[in-house]
C-alpha cells in the first residue's frame, strides 16, 4: 500500500498502550496517549476524577450508504480463510478472560493487495466528527467542538458555516456529532444531526432535523428536535450519537451511558435511554414494532440495551444493524445489534477499569449477548462503514472502523457473522481516524480527529 500526496501528521503514537478513548475532558490531566489531539477519546483514563472507569471516546459511525448489497456475511465460500498471526499489538489487559469462541479476538492479519491513494480534500476542521453526502456528492461535515456544520465540495471548497443550528454543550465528548441526509431529501431538503444539548441541570444527546437552505450563505430552517436522551444528567462523556437510516424509513440512534456511575448503572434499565440503541421514525414518533412496547415502564424508543458507548453503526446487505462500542480498557466490541437483546454492559465484558480495577466477574452470562468480536488492547473505535462499492472488489462486505487511539483504519473481513481477518490500514498517517464513510463513487472518505482535522479520500492508486 502506498500513500501519495498525504502530508503526514506528526504525532506521538503509542500503539498498544492505552487506547481508550475517552475524550479527555477539559479538566483532566495530561493525556498521554493522545497525540495532543483534544478530541475525544483518548484517553487517559483515570485522570478524571469521579469517573467510574474509563472513558472511552466517542465512537461513531456512519453508515454511509445504506443499502447496497451483500451482507457482511456474504463472501465467496470457496475462498480460503485467512490464517497466520494476528495484527501486532500489545499484550491483553485482561488475560484471565478467555474468548467465548475461537475468532472472537485477534484473528489472523490480512493485507489489502490494491495500492491505495490517499488525497487530502480539505483541512482546517476543528475536531471534525461526521460526513454525510448530499445528492450532488458535496459533503456535510460537522465539527464537534465548535458545533459548526459546513458544506464541502469534492474539490475541497468549504462553505461558510451553516447558520441556524442550536447551541451545543461542547465540553468533553459532547458537541455537534453525527449528520445524515434524510431519505426524502430530494423533496424535503431535511437533514438530521445529533448533538449534546445543554439543559437545565445538565445535558443530554438530542437528535434534530431541519430544512437545509443551500446557497452562498447556507442555513437551516424549521429546526425540530425529534428525540431527547433522558434523563438529563451532568456529564461530558459517553453520549453515543451515531445515526443510521434504514431502507424502510426508520432511524437508529446510538447512545452511551454517560460514564459516571449514576449513568452506568442504567445501561440495562429500560426506564432510561442510557446505554441503549434506539429506533424512531424520522419525525421522532415510535415505530409500532419496537421491542419494548409491551412494557409500560420502558422507554418506547429502545431497540437494544446493555451498551457502554456506541460510536459506530452500519447496516449490512440484509439491513441488519452492526455497531461498535467503546469499551473500557481492553473491551471494545463489535455487536450484531438485534431487537430486544441485552449486550451486557456493565455486567459482562472483556475489559477492566482504566485504573486496573475489575469491572466484571465474568465476560459471559446467560441471557446476555456476546460480542461478535472484541479488541484487547482497544482501538478506541469511531466511525464505521460496510463496504459495498466496486472500486475495491477485495473489500466487498468488509467492515471499516476508525481507530482513534490506535491511529488506524481497521478493516475486518467477516464470514457467516464471524470476523475472520483484520488489517490496520493507514498507520503511516499517524492520525486518529474519527469517521469513515463510503462515498457514492465507492471511495472511502475519512475524517481525522485533530485541531487541524482533515477530510481525506481513499481510492485505488
Ligand atoms: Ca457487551
Amino acid at each position: 500500500m502506498r500513500i501519495l500526496s498525504m502530508p503526514l501528521i506528526v504525532a506521538t503514537l503509542l500503539v498498544g498502550c492505552r487506547d481508550d478513548s475517552d475524550p479527555t475532558p477539559p479538566d483532566s490531566g495530561t493525556s498521554q496517549q493522545d497525540s495532543g489531539v483534544p478530541g475525544d477519546d483518548a484517553g487517559v483514563p483515570g485522570t478524571d476524577a469521579g469517573l467510574p472507569g474509563d472513558d472511552a471516546g466517542v465512537p461513531g459511525t456512519d453508515a454511509g450508504v445504506p443499502g447496497t448489497d451483500a451482507g457482511v456475511d456474504a463472501g465467496t465460500p470457496e475462498d480460503p480463510l485467512p490464517s497466520g498471526p494476528p495484527v501486532p499489538q500489545g499484550p491483553p489487559n485482561v488475560p484471565e478472560f478467555d474468548p467465548a469462541f475461537p475468532g472472537q479476538t485477534r484473528v489472523p492479519a490480512i493485507q489489502t493487495k490494491t495500492p491505495l491513494d490517499v488525497v487530502e480534500i480539505a483541512s482546517g476542521f476543528r475536531n471534525p466528527w461526521a460526513i454525510a453526502f448530499l445528492p450532488d456528492q458535496r459533503m456535510l461535515v460537522t465539527e464537534k467542538a465548535t458545533g459548526s456544520l459546513y458544506i464541502v465540495t469534492q474539490q475541497g471548497a468549504k462553505s461558510p458555516k451553516v447558520s441556524g443550528l442550536p447551541a451545543v454543550d461542547a465540553r468533553g465528548q459532547g458537541g455537534l456529532l453525527d449528520v445524515e441526509v434524510g431519505p426524502d431529501y430530494a423533496t424535503s431538503q431535511l437533514i438530521y444531526w445529533t448533538y449534546s444539548e445543554p439543559r437545565s441541570g445538565g445535558n443530554g444527546l438530542a437528535v434534530a432535523r431541519a430544512r437545509l437552505v443551500d446557497g452562498a450563505l447556507p442555513r437551516v430552517e424549521n429546526v425540530q428536535v425529534i428525540f431527547r436522551m433522558m434523563p438529563t444528567l451532568e456529564s461530558t462523556l459517553h453520549s453515543g450519537g451515531r445515526m443510521v437510516f434504514t431502507p424502510d424509513g426508520k432511524l437508529f440512534v446510538t447512545l452511551g451511558e454517560r460514564s459516571i456511575l449514576e449513568g452506568r448503572v442504567q445501561a440495562q434499565d429500560v426506564k432510561s435511554h442510557f446505554g441503549k440503541v434506539v429506533r424512531i421514525n424520522p419525525d421522532g414518533t415510535v415505530p409500532q414494532d419496537n421491542p419494548y412496547l409491551s412494557n409500560p415502564e420502558a422507554k418506547p424508543e429502545i431497540w437494544s440495551i446493555g451498551h457502554r458507548n456506541v460510536l459506530s453503526a452500519a447496516l449490512d446487505s440484509q439491513n441488519r444493524l452492526w455497531t461498535v462500542e467503546m469499551g473500557p480498557k481492553g473491551g471494545d466490541e463489535v455487536n450484531l445489534t438485534q431487537a430486544g437483546k441485552d449486550y451486557g454492559w456493565p455486567t459482562i465484558g472483556y475489559g477492566e477499569e482504566y485504573s486496573g480495577a475489575r469491572i466484571h466477574q465474568s465476560p459471559q452470562a446467560p441471557g446476555m449477548e456476546q460480542p461478535v468480536y472484541y479488541w484487547d488492547p482497544v482501538i478506541a473505535p469511531s466511525g464505521m462503514t460496510i463496504y459495498t462499492g466496486t472500486l475495491f472488489p477485495e473489500w466487498r462486505n468488509n467492515m471499516f472502523i476508525g481507530g482513534l487511539a490506535a491511529q488506524t483504519l481497521v478493516r475486518l473481513m467477516v464470514r457467516n457473522d464471524r470476523v475472520v481477518g483484520e488489517e490496520h490500514l493507514l498507520k503511516n498517517l499517524n492520525a486518529r481516524i474519527r469517521e469513515v464513510v463510503q462515498g457514492p463513487d465507492g471511495a472511502l472518505y475519512l475524517l481525522t480527529d485533530a485541531t487541524n482535522g482533515k477530510l481525506l479520500r481513499v481510492t485505488p492508486r
